[in-house]
């Protein structure tokens, strides 16, 4: 019963419409001070089909302004998602859609790795694969999403299925329509290790020069896999 009114609650603050939400088990997977927390929520918010259309080209101006204002909602929902758990009594802890510079140290710009992978959770809760650009591509809303996670000490839902491989099949217009050629087209499953299809350095190093000059900021911001991605059209 207790369990029923959190759950509804969580719809409550991430309304189905925009949000896909999936529960999984993270025993053994997370690292550091995120080991203490045995389960995850993956929170996918919808990013808008319209600006989404628009960059085929690379980003623009409503692009960055989206991804701006999708991360302060997520980091938002996410804090309340944790205040609602502790209210039940269960200890919760949110993990932002974005990192702070100053959490980023020199083996981040040696590897382009943060130690957390919403992705990976999303994958853990059965809403979608990794694709062969490497992003996650969920059954309901394709690659169009951006993610946060919360995590609890305990399961407030039944686990969904994980997804252990890709269902991308054939399909290879991420990797074709790639400006930066960061991908080679290997298909994912959880032991291929990101490093062996995508080349992340490729991806940032373009994606820089592109934002800076469709927007005029040199951010990791480009976004083309996203909108090609036929899983993403309606
Ligand atoms: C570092 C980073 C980057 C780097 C490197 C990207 C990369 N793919 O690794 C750069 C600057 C290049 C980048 C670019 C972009 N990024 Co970025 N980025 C991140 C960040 C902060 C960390 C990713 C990371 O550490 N990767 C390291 C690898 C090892 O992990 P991973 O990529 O998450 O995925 C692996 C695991 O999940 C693993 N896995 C999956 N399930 C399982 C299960 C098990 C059991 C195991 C063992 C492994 C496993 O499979 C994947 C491949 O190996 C995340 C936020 C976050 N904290 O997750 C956002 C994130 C990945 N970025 C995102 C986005 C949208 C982008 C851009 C489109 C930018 C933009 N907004 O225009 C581009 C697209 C790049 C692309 N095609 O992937 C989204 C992805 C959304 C989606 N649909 O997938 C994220 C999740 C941010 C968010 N909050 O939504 N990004």
């Amino acid at each position: 019963m207790m369990k029923d009114e959190l759950m509804s609650g969580i719809r409550k603050i991430c309304p189905k419409e925009l949000y896909e939400i999936g529960f999984a088990s993270l025993s053994g997977l997370l690292s550091g001070s995120w080991s203490e927390y045995s389960y995850g929520i993956s929170l996918a918010r919808k990013l808008d089909d319209r600006i989404i259309d628009e960059i085929k080209n690379g980003p623009t101006v409503a692009y960055y302004d989206l991804y701006n204002a999708v991360n302060d909602e997520l980091n938002r929902k996410s804090d309340e998602i944790v205040s609602l758990c502790r209210r039940y009594g269960i200890n919760a802890l949110a993990v932002k859609a974005t990192v702070d510079e100053q959490e980023l140290d020199g083996d981040y710009e040696r590897t382009l790795r943060y130690p957390f992978s919403h992705k990976m959770v999303a994958t853990r809760a059965g809403i979608g694969w990794i694709g062969k650009t490497d992003l996650l591509v969920t059954y309901r809303f394709g690659p169009r999403v951006r993610l946060a996670s919360v995590l609890t000490v305990e399961p407030i839902a039944e686990p969904g299925e994980p997804i252990d491989k890709s269902y991308c099949g054939d399909c290879d217009l991420c990797v074709r329509s790639c400006p930066a050629r960061a991908a080679t087209g290997t298909p994912w499953d959880i032991t291929v290790d990101r490093d062996l299809f995508y080349d992340p350095f490729a991806c940032r190093r373009f994606a820089r020069s592109i934002s800076a000059r469709n927007i005029g900021r040199e951010v990791s911001l480009c976004g083309i896999c996203v909108s090609v991605c036929p899983r993403g059209m309606r």
